[in-house]
């Protein structure tokens, strides 16, 4: 069951570990053959190589994209070893057998990743790799296949062993065939955002696990973080500066709190969000990150209690301090000063990411969701409503502080499970409903916790008494909005479009409140 190794062929781009996985090889009698770049590190080092072309009798050509798409090569890799009619066809045509292949790809995701140009991007798809690594995988039977330097290891130590096992050649044949299909994921995704919006012919989803998680949902669930190669800032790309691992829902939430606070873009000043089941319990704006947490939090500070937290900017220290004050399962943030990370240091099970950046809430992509059967694809969300777009409706125009209300509200709803009501004022929610079957139950919600965070805040009237609301979707009847005005509401924002539009207007006139239409809907299941 143990194969032997005679023969490797390594052409590789990442050229971790390859020096010393060469010369071990080589110090248990394997012959090398080697593609230019490879090629040239080996000699380099003194390590006995052949080069590609001597084995194929051509040059490499055509700036290297054709280099091993030769039959001495695919035949070498092919072959099935106890075939009379593949050892023949060897024979005849000069092939010697290959029994290990050690190759990596031309770096695509990451060259897209930096922002290249089409015309490099094209140039860094692989094209012999793919096709040498999903031989080799192929005929696994015979074919040891490395396409990660984490392997080289298990490798050389089963040659030293006796040679390569049928299961170790069969991991890596499966973990092979999985590297090609990411790439060419990676590459058709690429091509489809080039080509722009329209929905591909084919969709598939490819990522590598980047970490078993304790379980999923629920505890009898399985689960894991699979990352996609994009490398624009994220929850799933972030850098963990302290505390255990992340739990499923954590990093589902995280990701929620971290594209809601993205939102908001900090030159217009600081915002913090405070996520629960992937919910905003509250959502403040202030003229400090500690000002805006505070607001946040002052929304429905019971909910806020394990909650996780993502602020638009650079976490100082007087922001931590606030946050340590109740327990937090999570902090997101672009970036952290040292004392920030130092007083988390007191509280070792709070998990602190920092992304890097914020994401850019207007970016294209695509959101993927599976559903029995088929995934549900569409374009991100990335619909943003401004001053611009809205349009008054009743006989009262909002004030000016009261349209920087509604616009942030709106902002907010935009991250609330519908039916979303969302109750703001002075750059802060103050009561939020979500989640719930009807649009009257969500706006009766948002009223009683903006009730309840008054109570708490230990304030006379309610916190709705001269709010704002934002619907994610249009009232269907005039209850939604009624019950907003008797909670003392005094201005809305909604997209509009009901066939009771004029009914809903109407009530709104009577009540004396101003009302504008946004046109865009913010639905989110
Ligand atoms: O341009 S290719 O698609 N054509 C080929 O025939 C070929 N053979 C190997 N790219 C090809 N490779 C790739 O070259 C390998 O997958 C590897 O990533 C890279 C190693 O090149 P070098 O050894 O010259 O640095």
């Amino acid at each position: 069951e143990r194969t032997a190794i005679r023969r490797a062929l390594i052409s590789v781009s990442d050229k971790t570990g390859i020096e010393d996985l060469a010369r071990a090889l080589v110090e248990r009698g394997v012959e090398l053959v080697s593609t230019g770049g490879t090629l040239a590190l080996f000699r380099k080092a003194g390590i006995p190589v052949t080069e590609v072309s001597a084995v194929t009798g051509m040059p490499e050509m055509m700036d290297g994209r054709v280099k091993t798409l030769h039959p001495r090569i695919h035949g070498g890799l092919l072959a099935v070893r106890d075939d009379e009619g593949h050892q023949a066809a060897m024979q005849e045509h000069g092939i010697t057998g290959i029994d290990c292949l050690v190759v990596n790809l031309y770096p695509f995701e990451e060259t897209v990743a930096s922002g290249a140009d089409a015309f490099t991007a094209v140039e860094n798809i692989d094209i012999g790799g793919p096709a040498m690594i999903r031989a080799g995988a192929k005929n696994a039977e015979y074919v040891t296949v490395l396409t990660d330097p984490a392997d080289y290891a298990t490798v050389l130590a089963e040659i030293d062993a006796g040679g390569v096992t049928r299961p170790t050649r069969r991991t890596l044949a499966a973990k092979a065939f999985a590297r090609t299909a990411a790439y060419d994921s990676a590459v058709s995704g690429w091509y489809q955002r080039e080509l722009g919006d329209g929905m591909p012919e084919r969709f598939s989803v490819a990522g590598k696990l980047a970490e078993s998680l304790r379980y999923g949902e629920n505890p009898h669930q399985q689960a894991g973080l699979y990352l996609t190669g994009d490398t624009r800032p994220s929850v799933a790309t972030a850098r963990r500066v302290q505390g255990k691992s992340l739990s499923f829902n954590n990093i589902n939430d995280a990701d929620a709190a971290f594209e809601l606070a993205s939102e908001f873009d900090p030159e217009e000043g600081p915002a913090v969000a405070i996520i629960k089941h992937a919910n905003p319990c509250g959502v403040g704006t202030g003229s400090s990150l500690v000002e805006a947490y505070r607001k946040a939090l002052r929304c429905d500070p019971v909910s806020a209690f394990g909650g996780i937290v993502a602020l638009n900017g650079h976490l100082d220290a007087e922001a931590a301090q606030a946050i340590t004050e109740i327990f937090t399962e999570v902090v997101v943030a672009p970036s952290a000063d040292d004392d920030a990370i130092e007083l988390f240091k007191k509280k070792p099970n709070l998990r602190l990411l920092l992304t890097g950046a914020l994401a850019d809430p207007a970016a294209p992509g695509l959101t993927v969701r599976s559903v029995g059967g088929g995934l549900l694809v569409q374009s991100r969300d990335n619909g943003r409503i401004g001053g611009g777009h809205l349009r008054v409706v009743t006989r009262r125009a909002p004030t000016v502080g009261e349209t920087a209300d509604l616009l942030f509200a709106f902002r907010v709803a935009k991250h609330v499970k519908s039916n979303a009501i969302v109750y703001a004022k002075d750059g802060a929610t103050v009561g939020v409903g979500a989640g719930q079957m009807s649009r009257v139950d969500s706006s009766r919600i948002a009223a009683i916790k903006a009730a309840e965070a008054s109570s708490t805040a230990g304030l006379g009237e309610s916190l709705a008494k001269g709010a704002v609301v934002a619907s994610d979707a249009f009232f269907p009847f005039a209850d939604g909005l009624l019950a907003a005005v008797e909670a003392g509401a005094t201005a809305v924002i909604q997209p509009g479009g009901s066939m009771r539009d004029q009914e809903v207007i109407d009530a709104a006139n009577e009540a004396g409140i101003a009302m504008v239409f946004t046109g865009m809907r913010h639905f989110r299941h």
